[in-house]
């Protein structure tokens, strides 16, 4: 791809990649965003410059981390729009123009269902429950914030999510609004897990046989849940739902720098070690019970269902 400086694309992408901005919905937004921002900024002479560069840039945008698939579904949320107006538009003023309504409708249906996930996901609360939640999602604290507003009493446990600690930015936010919140490390959720209601966690990717990609540790919790028979939902807005599923793709698990586990010197000195440090795993549909969606509450099996009534085709990438 040419270089383009310091533009927002580029920026959005270092951003995103270097984990600056993280979390799957926001990874979205960000990429979108950006794409706007290259409407909105950029001059070009034809629209047919106008489509090239966009294009280019969404392939980058995708690329910049490889496992939230609301990256790619974000960015050919945009592409298609694009693909759609091409053959339609002469002039580079009024194809961006269609695109920067194109990424404000993202932004805004992104926000909006992060919001009624909330008030969908609020109703499964009941006073005095225990919830335990791992890593730091958005749809997540939207359910647990409006619980809260509803006015209704109970406690979360916050694992601390090694090697990145997002569980301290969960457990910050929730004490900062007055939600009651213990921080424990990832190796204590058995200990803990005696006394949790259930467990309710964000996701990356969603499969079609209802699987759920999630930071990594969470499948670990999904066991140690099963075994006590606390119920184990997720939190999900609909672009996390991965199409290129149902005909047979898998999902690539991002794996990041060991230096994330160890500082360098460390293994300067310890030359045989090797690192492994996978950022997501996966846990089966056997040990999901519910999923929350801004279409609505679904056991994993329905969520076939709804990738075919949402996507029509059956690509993400
Ligand atoms: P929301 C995060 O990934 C976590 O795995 C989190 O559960 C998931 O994205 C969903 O986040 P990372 O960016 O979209 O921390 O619900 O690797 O915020």
């Amino acid at each position: 791809m040419r270089s383009m400086g310091s533009n927002p694309v580029d920026s959005a992408y270092d951003q995103i990649a270097s984990m600056r901005v993280r979390g799957a919905g926001r990874i979205a937004r960000a990429a979108v965003s950006a794409l706007r921002s290259y409407s909105e900024k950029e001059r070009f002479k034809t629209a047919k410059e106008f489509y090239a560069g966009l294009f280019e840039a969404g392939e980058k945008l995708k690329s910049a981390r490889p496992t939230a698939v609301s990256l790619p579904n974000a960015v050919n949320y945009v592409l298609a729009a694009a693909r759609r107006n091409e053959s339609k538009v002469s002039s580079a003023r009024e194809a961006a123009r269609q695109i920067l309504t194109v990424c404000d409708e993202f932004v805004a249906s992104s926000l909006k269902a992060v919001e009624t996930i909330g008030d969908y996901g609020a109703k499964r609360i009941r006073n005095g429950d225990v919830i335990m939640t791992h890593c730091n999602s958005e749809a997540v604290t939207a359910v647990l914030v409006a619980a809260h507003r509803m006015g209704k009493e109970f406690e979360v446990i916050s694992t601390e999510t090694r090697p990145r600690f997002q569980g301290r930015i969960t457990a910050s936010a929730l004490a900062r609004r007055g939600i009651d919140v213990s921080l424990i490390p990832d190796s204590a959720a058995r200990v803990y897990m005696r006394k949790v209601d259930f467990v309710l966690v964000g996701a990356d990717a969603i499969t079609a046989n209802g699987a759920v990609v999630n930071k990594i540790g969470t499948s670990q919790v999904a066991l140690v849940a099963h075994e006590t028979r606390a119920r184990f939902y997720v939190a999900a807005e609909t672009y996390k739902l991965d199409a290129t599923t149902m005909t047979g793709e898998l999902v690539e698990i991002e794996h990041r720098s060991p230096y994330e586990l160890v500082p360098r010197t460390w293994l300067d000195h310890n030359k045989g070690v090797k690192i492994e440090n996978p950022a997501f795993d996966i846990t089966p549909p056997e040990y999901i019970d519910l999923i929350i969606t801004e279409k609505g509450i679904f056991p994993p099996q329905g969520m076939v269902f709804l990738m075919k009534e949402l996507y029509d085709e059956p690509r993400a990438t």
